[in-house]
């Protein structure tokens, strides 16, 4: 049903026609999905929670489902080589196929969206089981990316309808993440204003933040940002695009790896950044590698009085920024599979609203100390 919204609907509707209640879950689409679930278990203290398999009724894919705090992780493999998935597989590598939405109506949400002109990635469908009843919808994003919404509140069970409890003897305890902040997108050469206008029309989002080429680009490679943001701020999607610099963009690395758009980091937040890294790494996640000690040295300068200790936040490689309203702590995992494309950010936030612009610098050397080891810059 696509009846264009008069101006009086416009007026009173236009601003929260798509409800979000914050992220569902994250799929990712991997080789090997039973080794990543051990990888995001010990490393990351992701905890089993569901699986679709074989031993399910699900004949052509395995799907393992991770929690930790209000994160869903699924990580899926398909099981044939003539599999949509393993074709997704074969040109992007591991990446994140869905950002699941949660909202109380997916049909509604499917049409408020797809009537605005979003493309279908998946019609409506009620799933059922034993637990209660879920539906689900899909909208194609940019690249390969969709964003599905997921309606579960008539549903009881562990994940979804099909998936069965994953009971699990080895259990490594978490690291204290919470709940998905933001989750970026890299997109082409100029792609950047038409994905932002995407998200106002399609999914009434606003333009919270920007950063340009003027502003990320000095020394070091040149990208432009703008964050997008839901109305209740519980959902956030930073849009970056390459620029022309020095250097080669950190952005078209992605691009040329990943073979397209895509998702470039998943930011998770903590309460205690200094436990939780200090538990990641001692696990086997890699960092990228920490500031010059000028960072820590100008610390105090720049972002005042914190109540962390600085030492502390130097030996981990923990950046610190400041806005208006508090500061907040932030860390970058290196890419988190062979090609440069999908990384993670551990972000603790006191305050501040904003995104750490004040670690563009110190943070794109960094990226840019590996783009040079792996001979992309
Ligand atoms: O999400 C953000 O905007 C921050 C900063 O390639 C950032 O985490 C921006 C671009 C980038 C890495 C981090
Ligand atoms: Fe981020």
């Amino acid at each position: 049903m696509n009846t264009p919204i008069t101006e009086k609907q416009s007026a009173t509707v236009e601003h929260d026609f798509l409800q979000l209640n914050g992220t569902d879950h994250i799929e990712l689409y991997v080789g090997n999905a039973k080794q990543s679930a051990l990888y995001y278990k010990t490393a990351f203290g992701f905890q089993s929670l569901a699986y679709a398999g074989p031993e399910t009724g699900v004949r052509d894919r395995a799907s393992y489902v991770l929690s930790q705090g209000k994160i869903r992780l699924v990580l899926t493999s398909p099981l044939s080589s003539n599999h949509v998935i393993a074709r997704h597989i074969q040109k992007h590598g591991d990446g994140v196929k869905m950002l699941a939405l949660s909202v109380d109506d997916a049909y509604e949400a499917f049409e408020e969206t797809t009537r605005r002109g979003a493309e279908t990635y998946m019609e409506p469908v009620t799933l059922k089981d034993e637990d209660g009843i879920a539906r689900i919808s899909g909208i194609k994003t940019y690249g390969e990316t969709v964003h599905l919404f997921v309606e579960r509140k008539d549903y009881k069970g562990v994940f979804l309808p099909g998936y069965k409890p994953w009971k699990s003897n080895y259990q490594p305890t978490e690291t204290g993440l919470l709940y998905v902040d933001h989750c970026v997108g890299n997109v082409g050469w100029n792609r950047m204003l038409p994905v932002v206008k995407w998200y106002e029309d399609v999914m009434g989002f606003t333009n919270i933040l920007s950063f340009d080429d003027k502003q990320i680009n000095t020394e070091y490679s040149a990208l432009m940002s703008k964050v997008m943001s839901n109305g209740n701020g519980f959902v956030k999607f930073p849009i970056n695009e390459p620029a022309e610099g020095k250097k080669k963009s950190q952005v078209e690395e992605y691009l040329e790896f990943y073979e397209g758009e895509g998702v470039q980091h998943i930011a998770v937040a903590t309460s205690d950044i200094i436990t939780t890294v200090k538990a990641m790494k001692s696990r086997g996640v890699e960092f990228l590698s920490t500031p010059p000690g000028t960072y820590y040295e100008q610390l105090a300068e720049r972002v005042g009085k914190i109540d962390e200790s600085v030492l502390a936040l130097k030996e981990l490689g923990v950046l610190v920024d400041r806005d208006d309203e508090g500061y907040l702590l932030q860390i970058f995992t290196k890419p988190v599979q062979d090609r440069p494309t999908l990384f993670f950010e551990v972000i603790h936030r006191k305050g501040a609203k904003s995104f750490g612009a004040g670690n563009f610098k110190a943070l794109f050397e960094a990226i840019e100390r590996e783009q040079a080891l792996r001979g992309n810059l």
